[in-house]
C-alpha cells in the first residue's frame, strides 16, 4: 500500500487530486483507516507490530502529500507573481485639473483691484423682490426696464435680478456710511442669445458712499481700474447719459487698447470703447437705503463682465463663453 500511495501520489496533477488521494488513504472510509479498524481481530501479539506499521504508513503518507502540496502551491505562487506583475516604471494616469473660467479670471482681477483701493465684496439674492430691483431704484412703473419682454418675473413681486444693484440697496439699509462696496454676481434679462446677448450673465457693480463724496471722486476711480485692467496707458472718457437710478449720469469709454486711440477696426475707427454706466447716486436712491442725501453723497457703476473678458482675450463671440467648449477654455 505504501508503495502504491507513493506512486499516487507523486503523479498527482494538482491541489485537489492530492486532496482526493489523502481522502482515499486517510479519510473516514480511507484504505488505510479500513485496516486499522480491523486490528480489533489481531491477537494481542499481533496488533503492536500492525499498529506501528500503520502508524508509519500513515506518517509515510501525510508526508509524501504535505511535500506534493507544497510544490503545487509554490508553483501557484510563482505563476500568480508572472501574471499579476505591475510594471511601476510606467507613467501613472493623469487626472486633468483644469483652470479658472476666463469670465471668473477677469472677474478676480477687478476683484482685487477694487480690494486694493479699500472696497468689500457684497452679494445678495438672484430671486430678487421687485422693490429691490425697481422701485427702490427710482426705475418707476411703466419703465421698459420692467416690461415682462425684458425682465423674468416670477410673480408680480418676484423676479430674476435684472442688475446687481439691489444688492446695495440692502448693503445701504443696514450699513451706515462710509461704503465702499462692489456686487459681482449673475443677473437675468430676457435676450435672445446672440454674438453680443445671453440671458444670463454677470456684472460688477460698485457704490461708494461718504461725505463730500464728488464725480471727481468716480472719475478717479473709474480711471485707475481701467488702467488696471487694459493697461497703465489707458485714457476714459465720460459721456453724458441716463439712468433712473443716479444723477447725474454717465457712460465710460476707455482709449481703444489695441490701437490706443488713433483708430482701428476693433473701435471702429473712433479710438473709444464704451466699457461701464456710472453716475452719483439719485437722492432718492440713497433715501430708500436709509442713507441722508442732505448729510451724505455716492457714486456708483455698473459694468458687464462678459464685455470686459471679450476685449480682454480678443474674443469675438459672447456665445463661446457659455458654450464650455474644453478645447475653447483651455486657451486661456
Ligand atoms: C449702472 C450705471 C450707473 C448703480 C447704481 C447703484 C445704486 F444702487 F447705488 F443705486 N448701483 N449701481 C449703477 C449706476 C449701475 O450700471 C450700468
Amino acid at each position: 500500500m505504501r508503495l502504491a500511495a507513493a506512486e499516487k501520489i507523486k503523479k498527482a496533477a494538482s491541489l485537489p487530486d492530492l486532496e482526493a488521494l489523502r481522502i482515499s488513504y486517510l479519510g473516514k472510509k480511507g484504505e488505510l483507516t479500513a485496516v486499522l479498524k480491523q486490528m480489533g481481530g489481531l491477537s494481542p501479539e499481533e496488533r503492536p507490530a500492525a499498529g506501528q506499521l500503520a502508524n508509519e504508513i500513515r506518517a509515510t503518507i501525510e508526508e509524501l502529500i504535505a511535500a506534493r502540496q507544497k510544490k503545487f502551491k509554490e508553483k501557484e505562487k510563482s505563476k500568480r507573481l508572472v501574471s499579476e506583475a505591475i510594471d511601476v516604471t510606467l507613467p501613472g494616469k493623469s487626472s486633468p485639473i483644469g483652470h479658472k473660467h476666463p469670465i471668473s479670471i477677469v472677474l478676480d482681477e477687478v476683484t482685487d483691484l477694487f480690494i486694493g483701493m479699500g472696497f468689500s465684496v457684497a452679494s445678495g439674492p438672484e430671486v430678487e423682490l421687485d422693490y429691490y430691483n425697481f422701485e427702490a431704484l427710482n426705475i418707476p412703473p411703466g419703465h421698459p426696464a420692467r416690461d415682462t419682454q425684458d425682465t423674468f418675473y416670477i410673480t408680480d413681486k418676484v423676479l430674476l435680478r435684472t442688475q446687481t444693484s439691489p444688492v446695495q440697496i440692502r448693503y445701504m439699509e443696514n450699513n451706515k456710511p462710509p461704503i465702499r462696496i462692489i456686487s459681482p454676481g449673475r443677473v437675468y434679462r430676457s435676450d435672445s442669445v446672440d454674438a453680443t446677448h445671453s440671458p444670463l450673465f454677470h456684472q460688477i457693480e460698485g457704490l461708494v458712499v461718504d461725505k463730500g463724496i464728488t464725480m471727481g471722486d468716480l472719475k478717479a476711480c473709474l480711471e485707475a481700474i481701467a488702467k488696471g485692467i487694459f493697461g497703465g496707458g489707458t485714457k476714459i472718457r465720460l459721456r453724458p447719459h441716463h439712468f433712473p437710478f443716479t444723477e447725474p449720469s454717465c457712460e465710460v469709454d476707455v482709449s481703444c487698447f489695441r490701437c490706443g486711440g488713433s483708430g482701428c477696426p476693433m473701435c471702429k475707427y473712433e479710438g473709444w470703447i464704451e466699457v461701464l454706466g456710472a453716475g452719483m447716486v439719485h437722492p432718492k436712491v440713497l433715501k430708500n437705503g436709509g442713507i441722508n442725501p442732505d448729510e451724505y453723497s455716492g457714486f456708483a457703476f455698473g459694468v458687464g463682465l462678459e464685455r470686459i473678458t471679450l476685449f480682454r482675450f480678443r474674443i469675438d463671440d459672447m456665445r463661446l463663453l457659455f458654450e464650455n467648449d474644453v478645447r475653447f477654455l483651455s486657451q486661456f
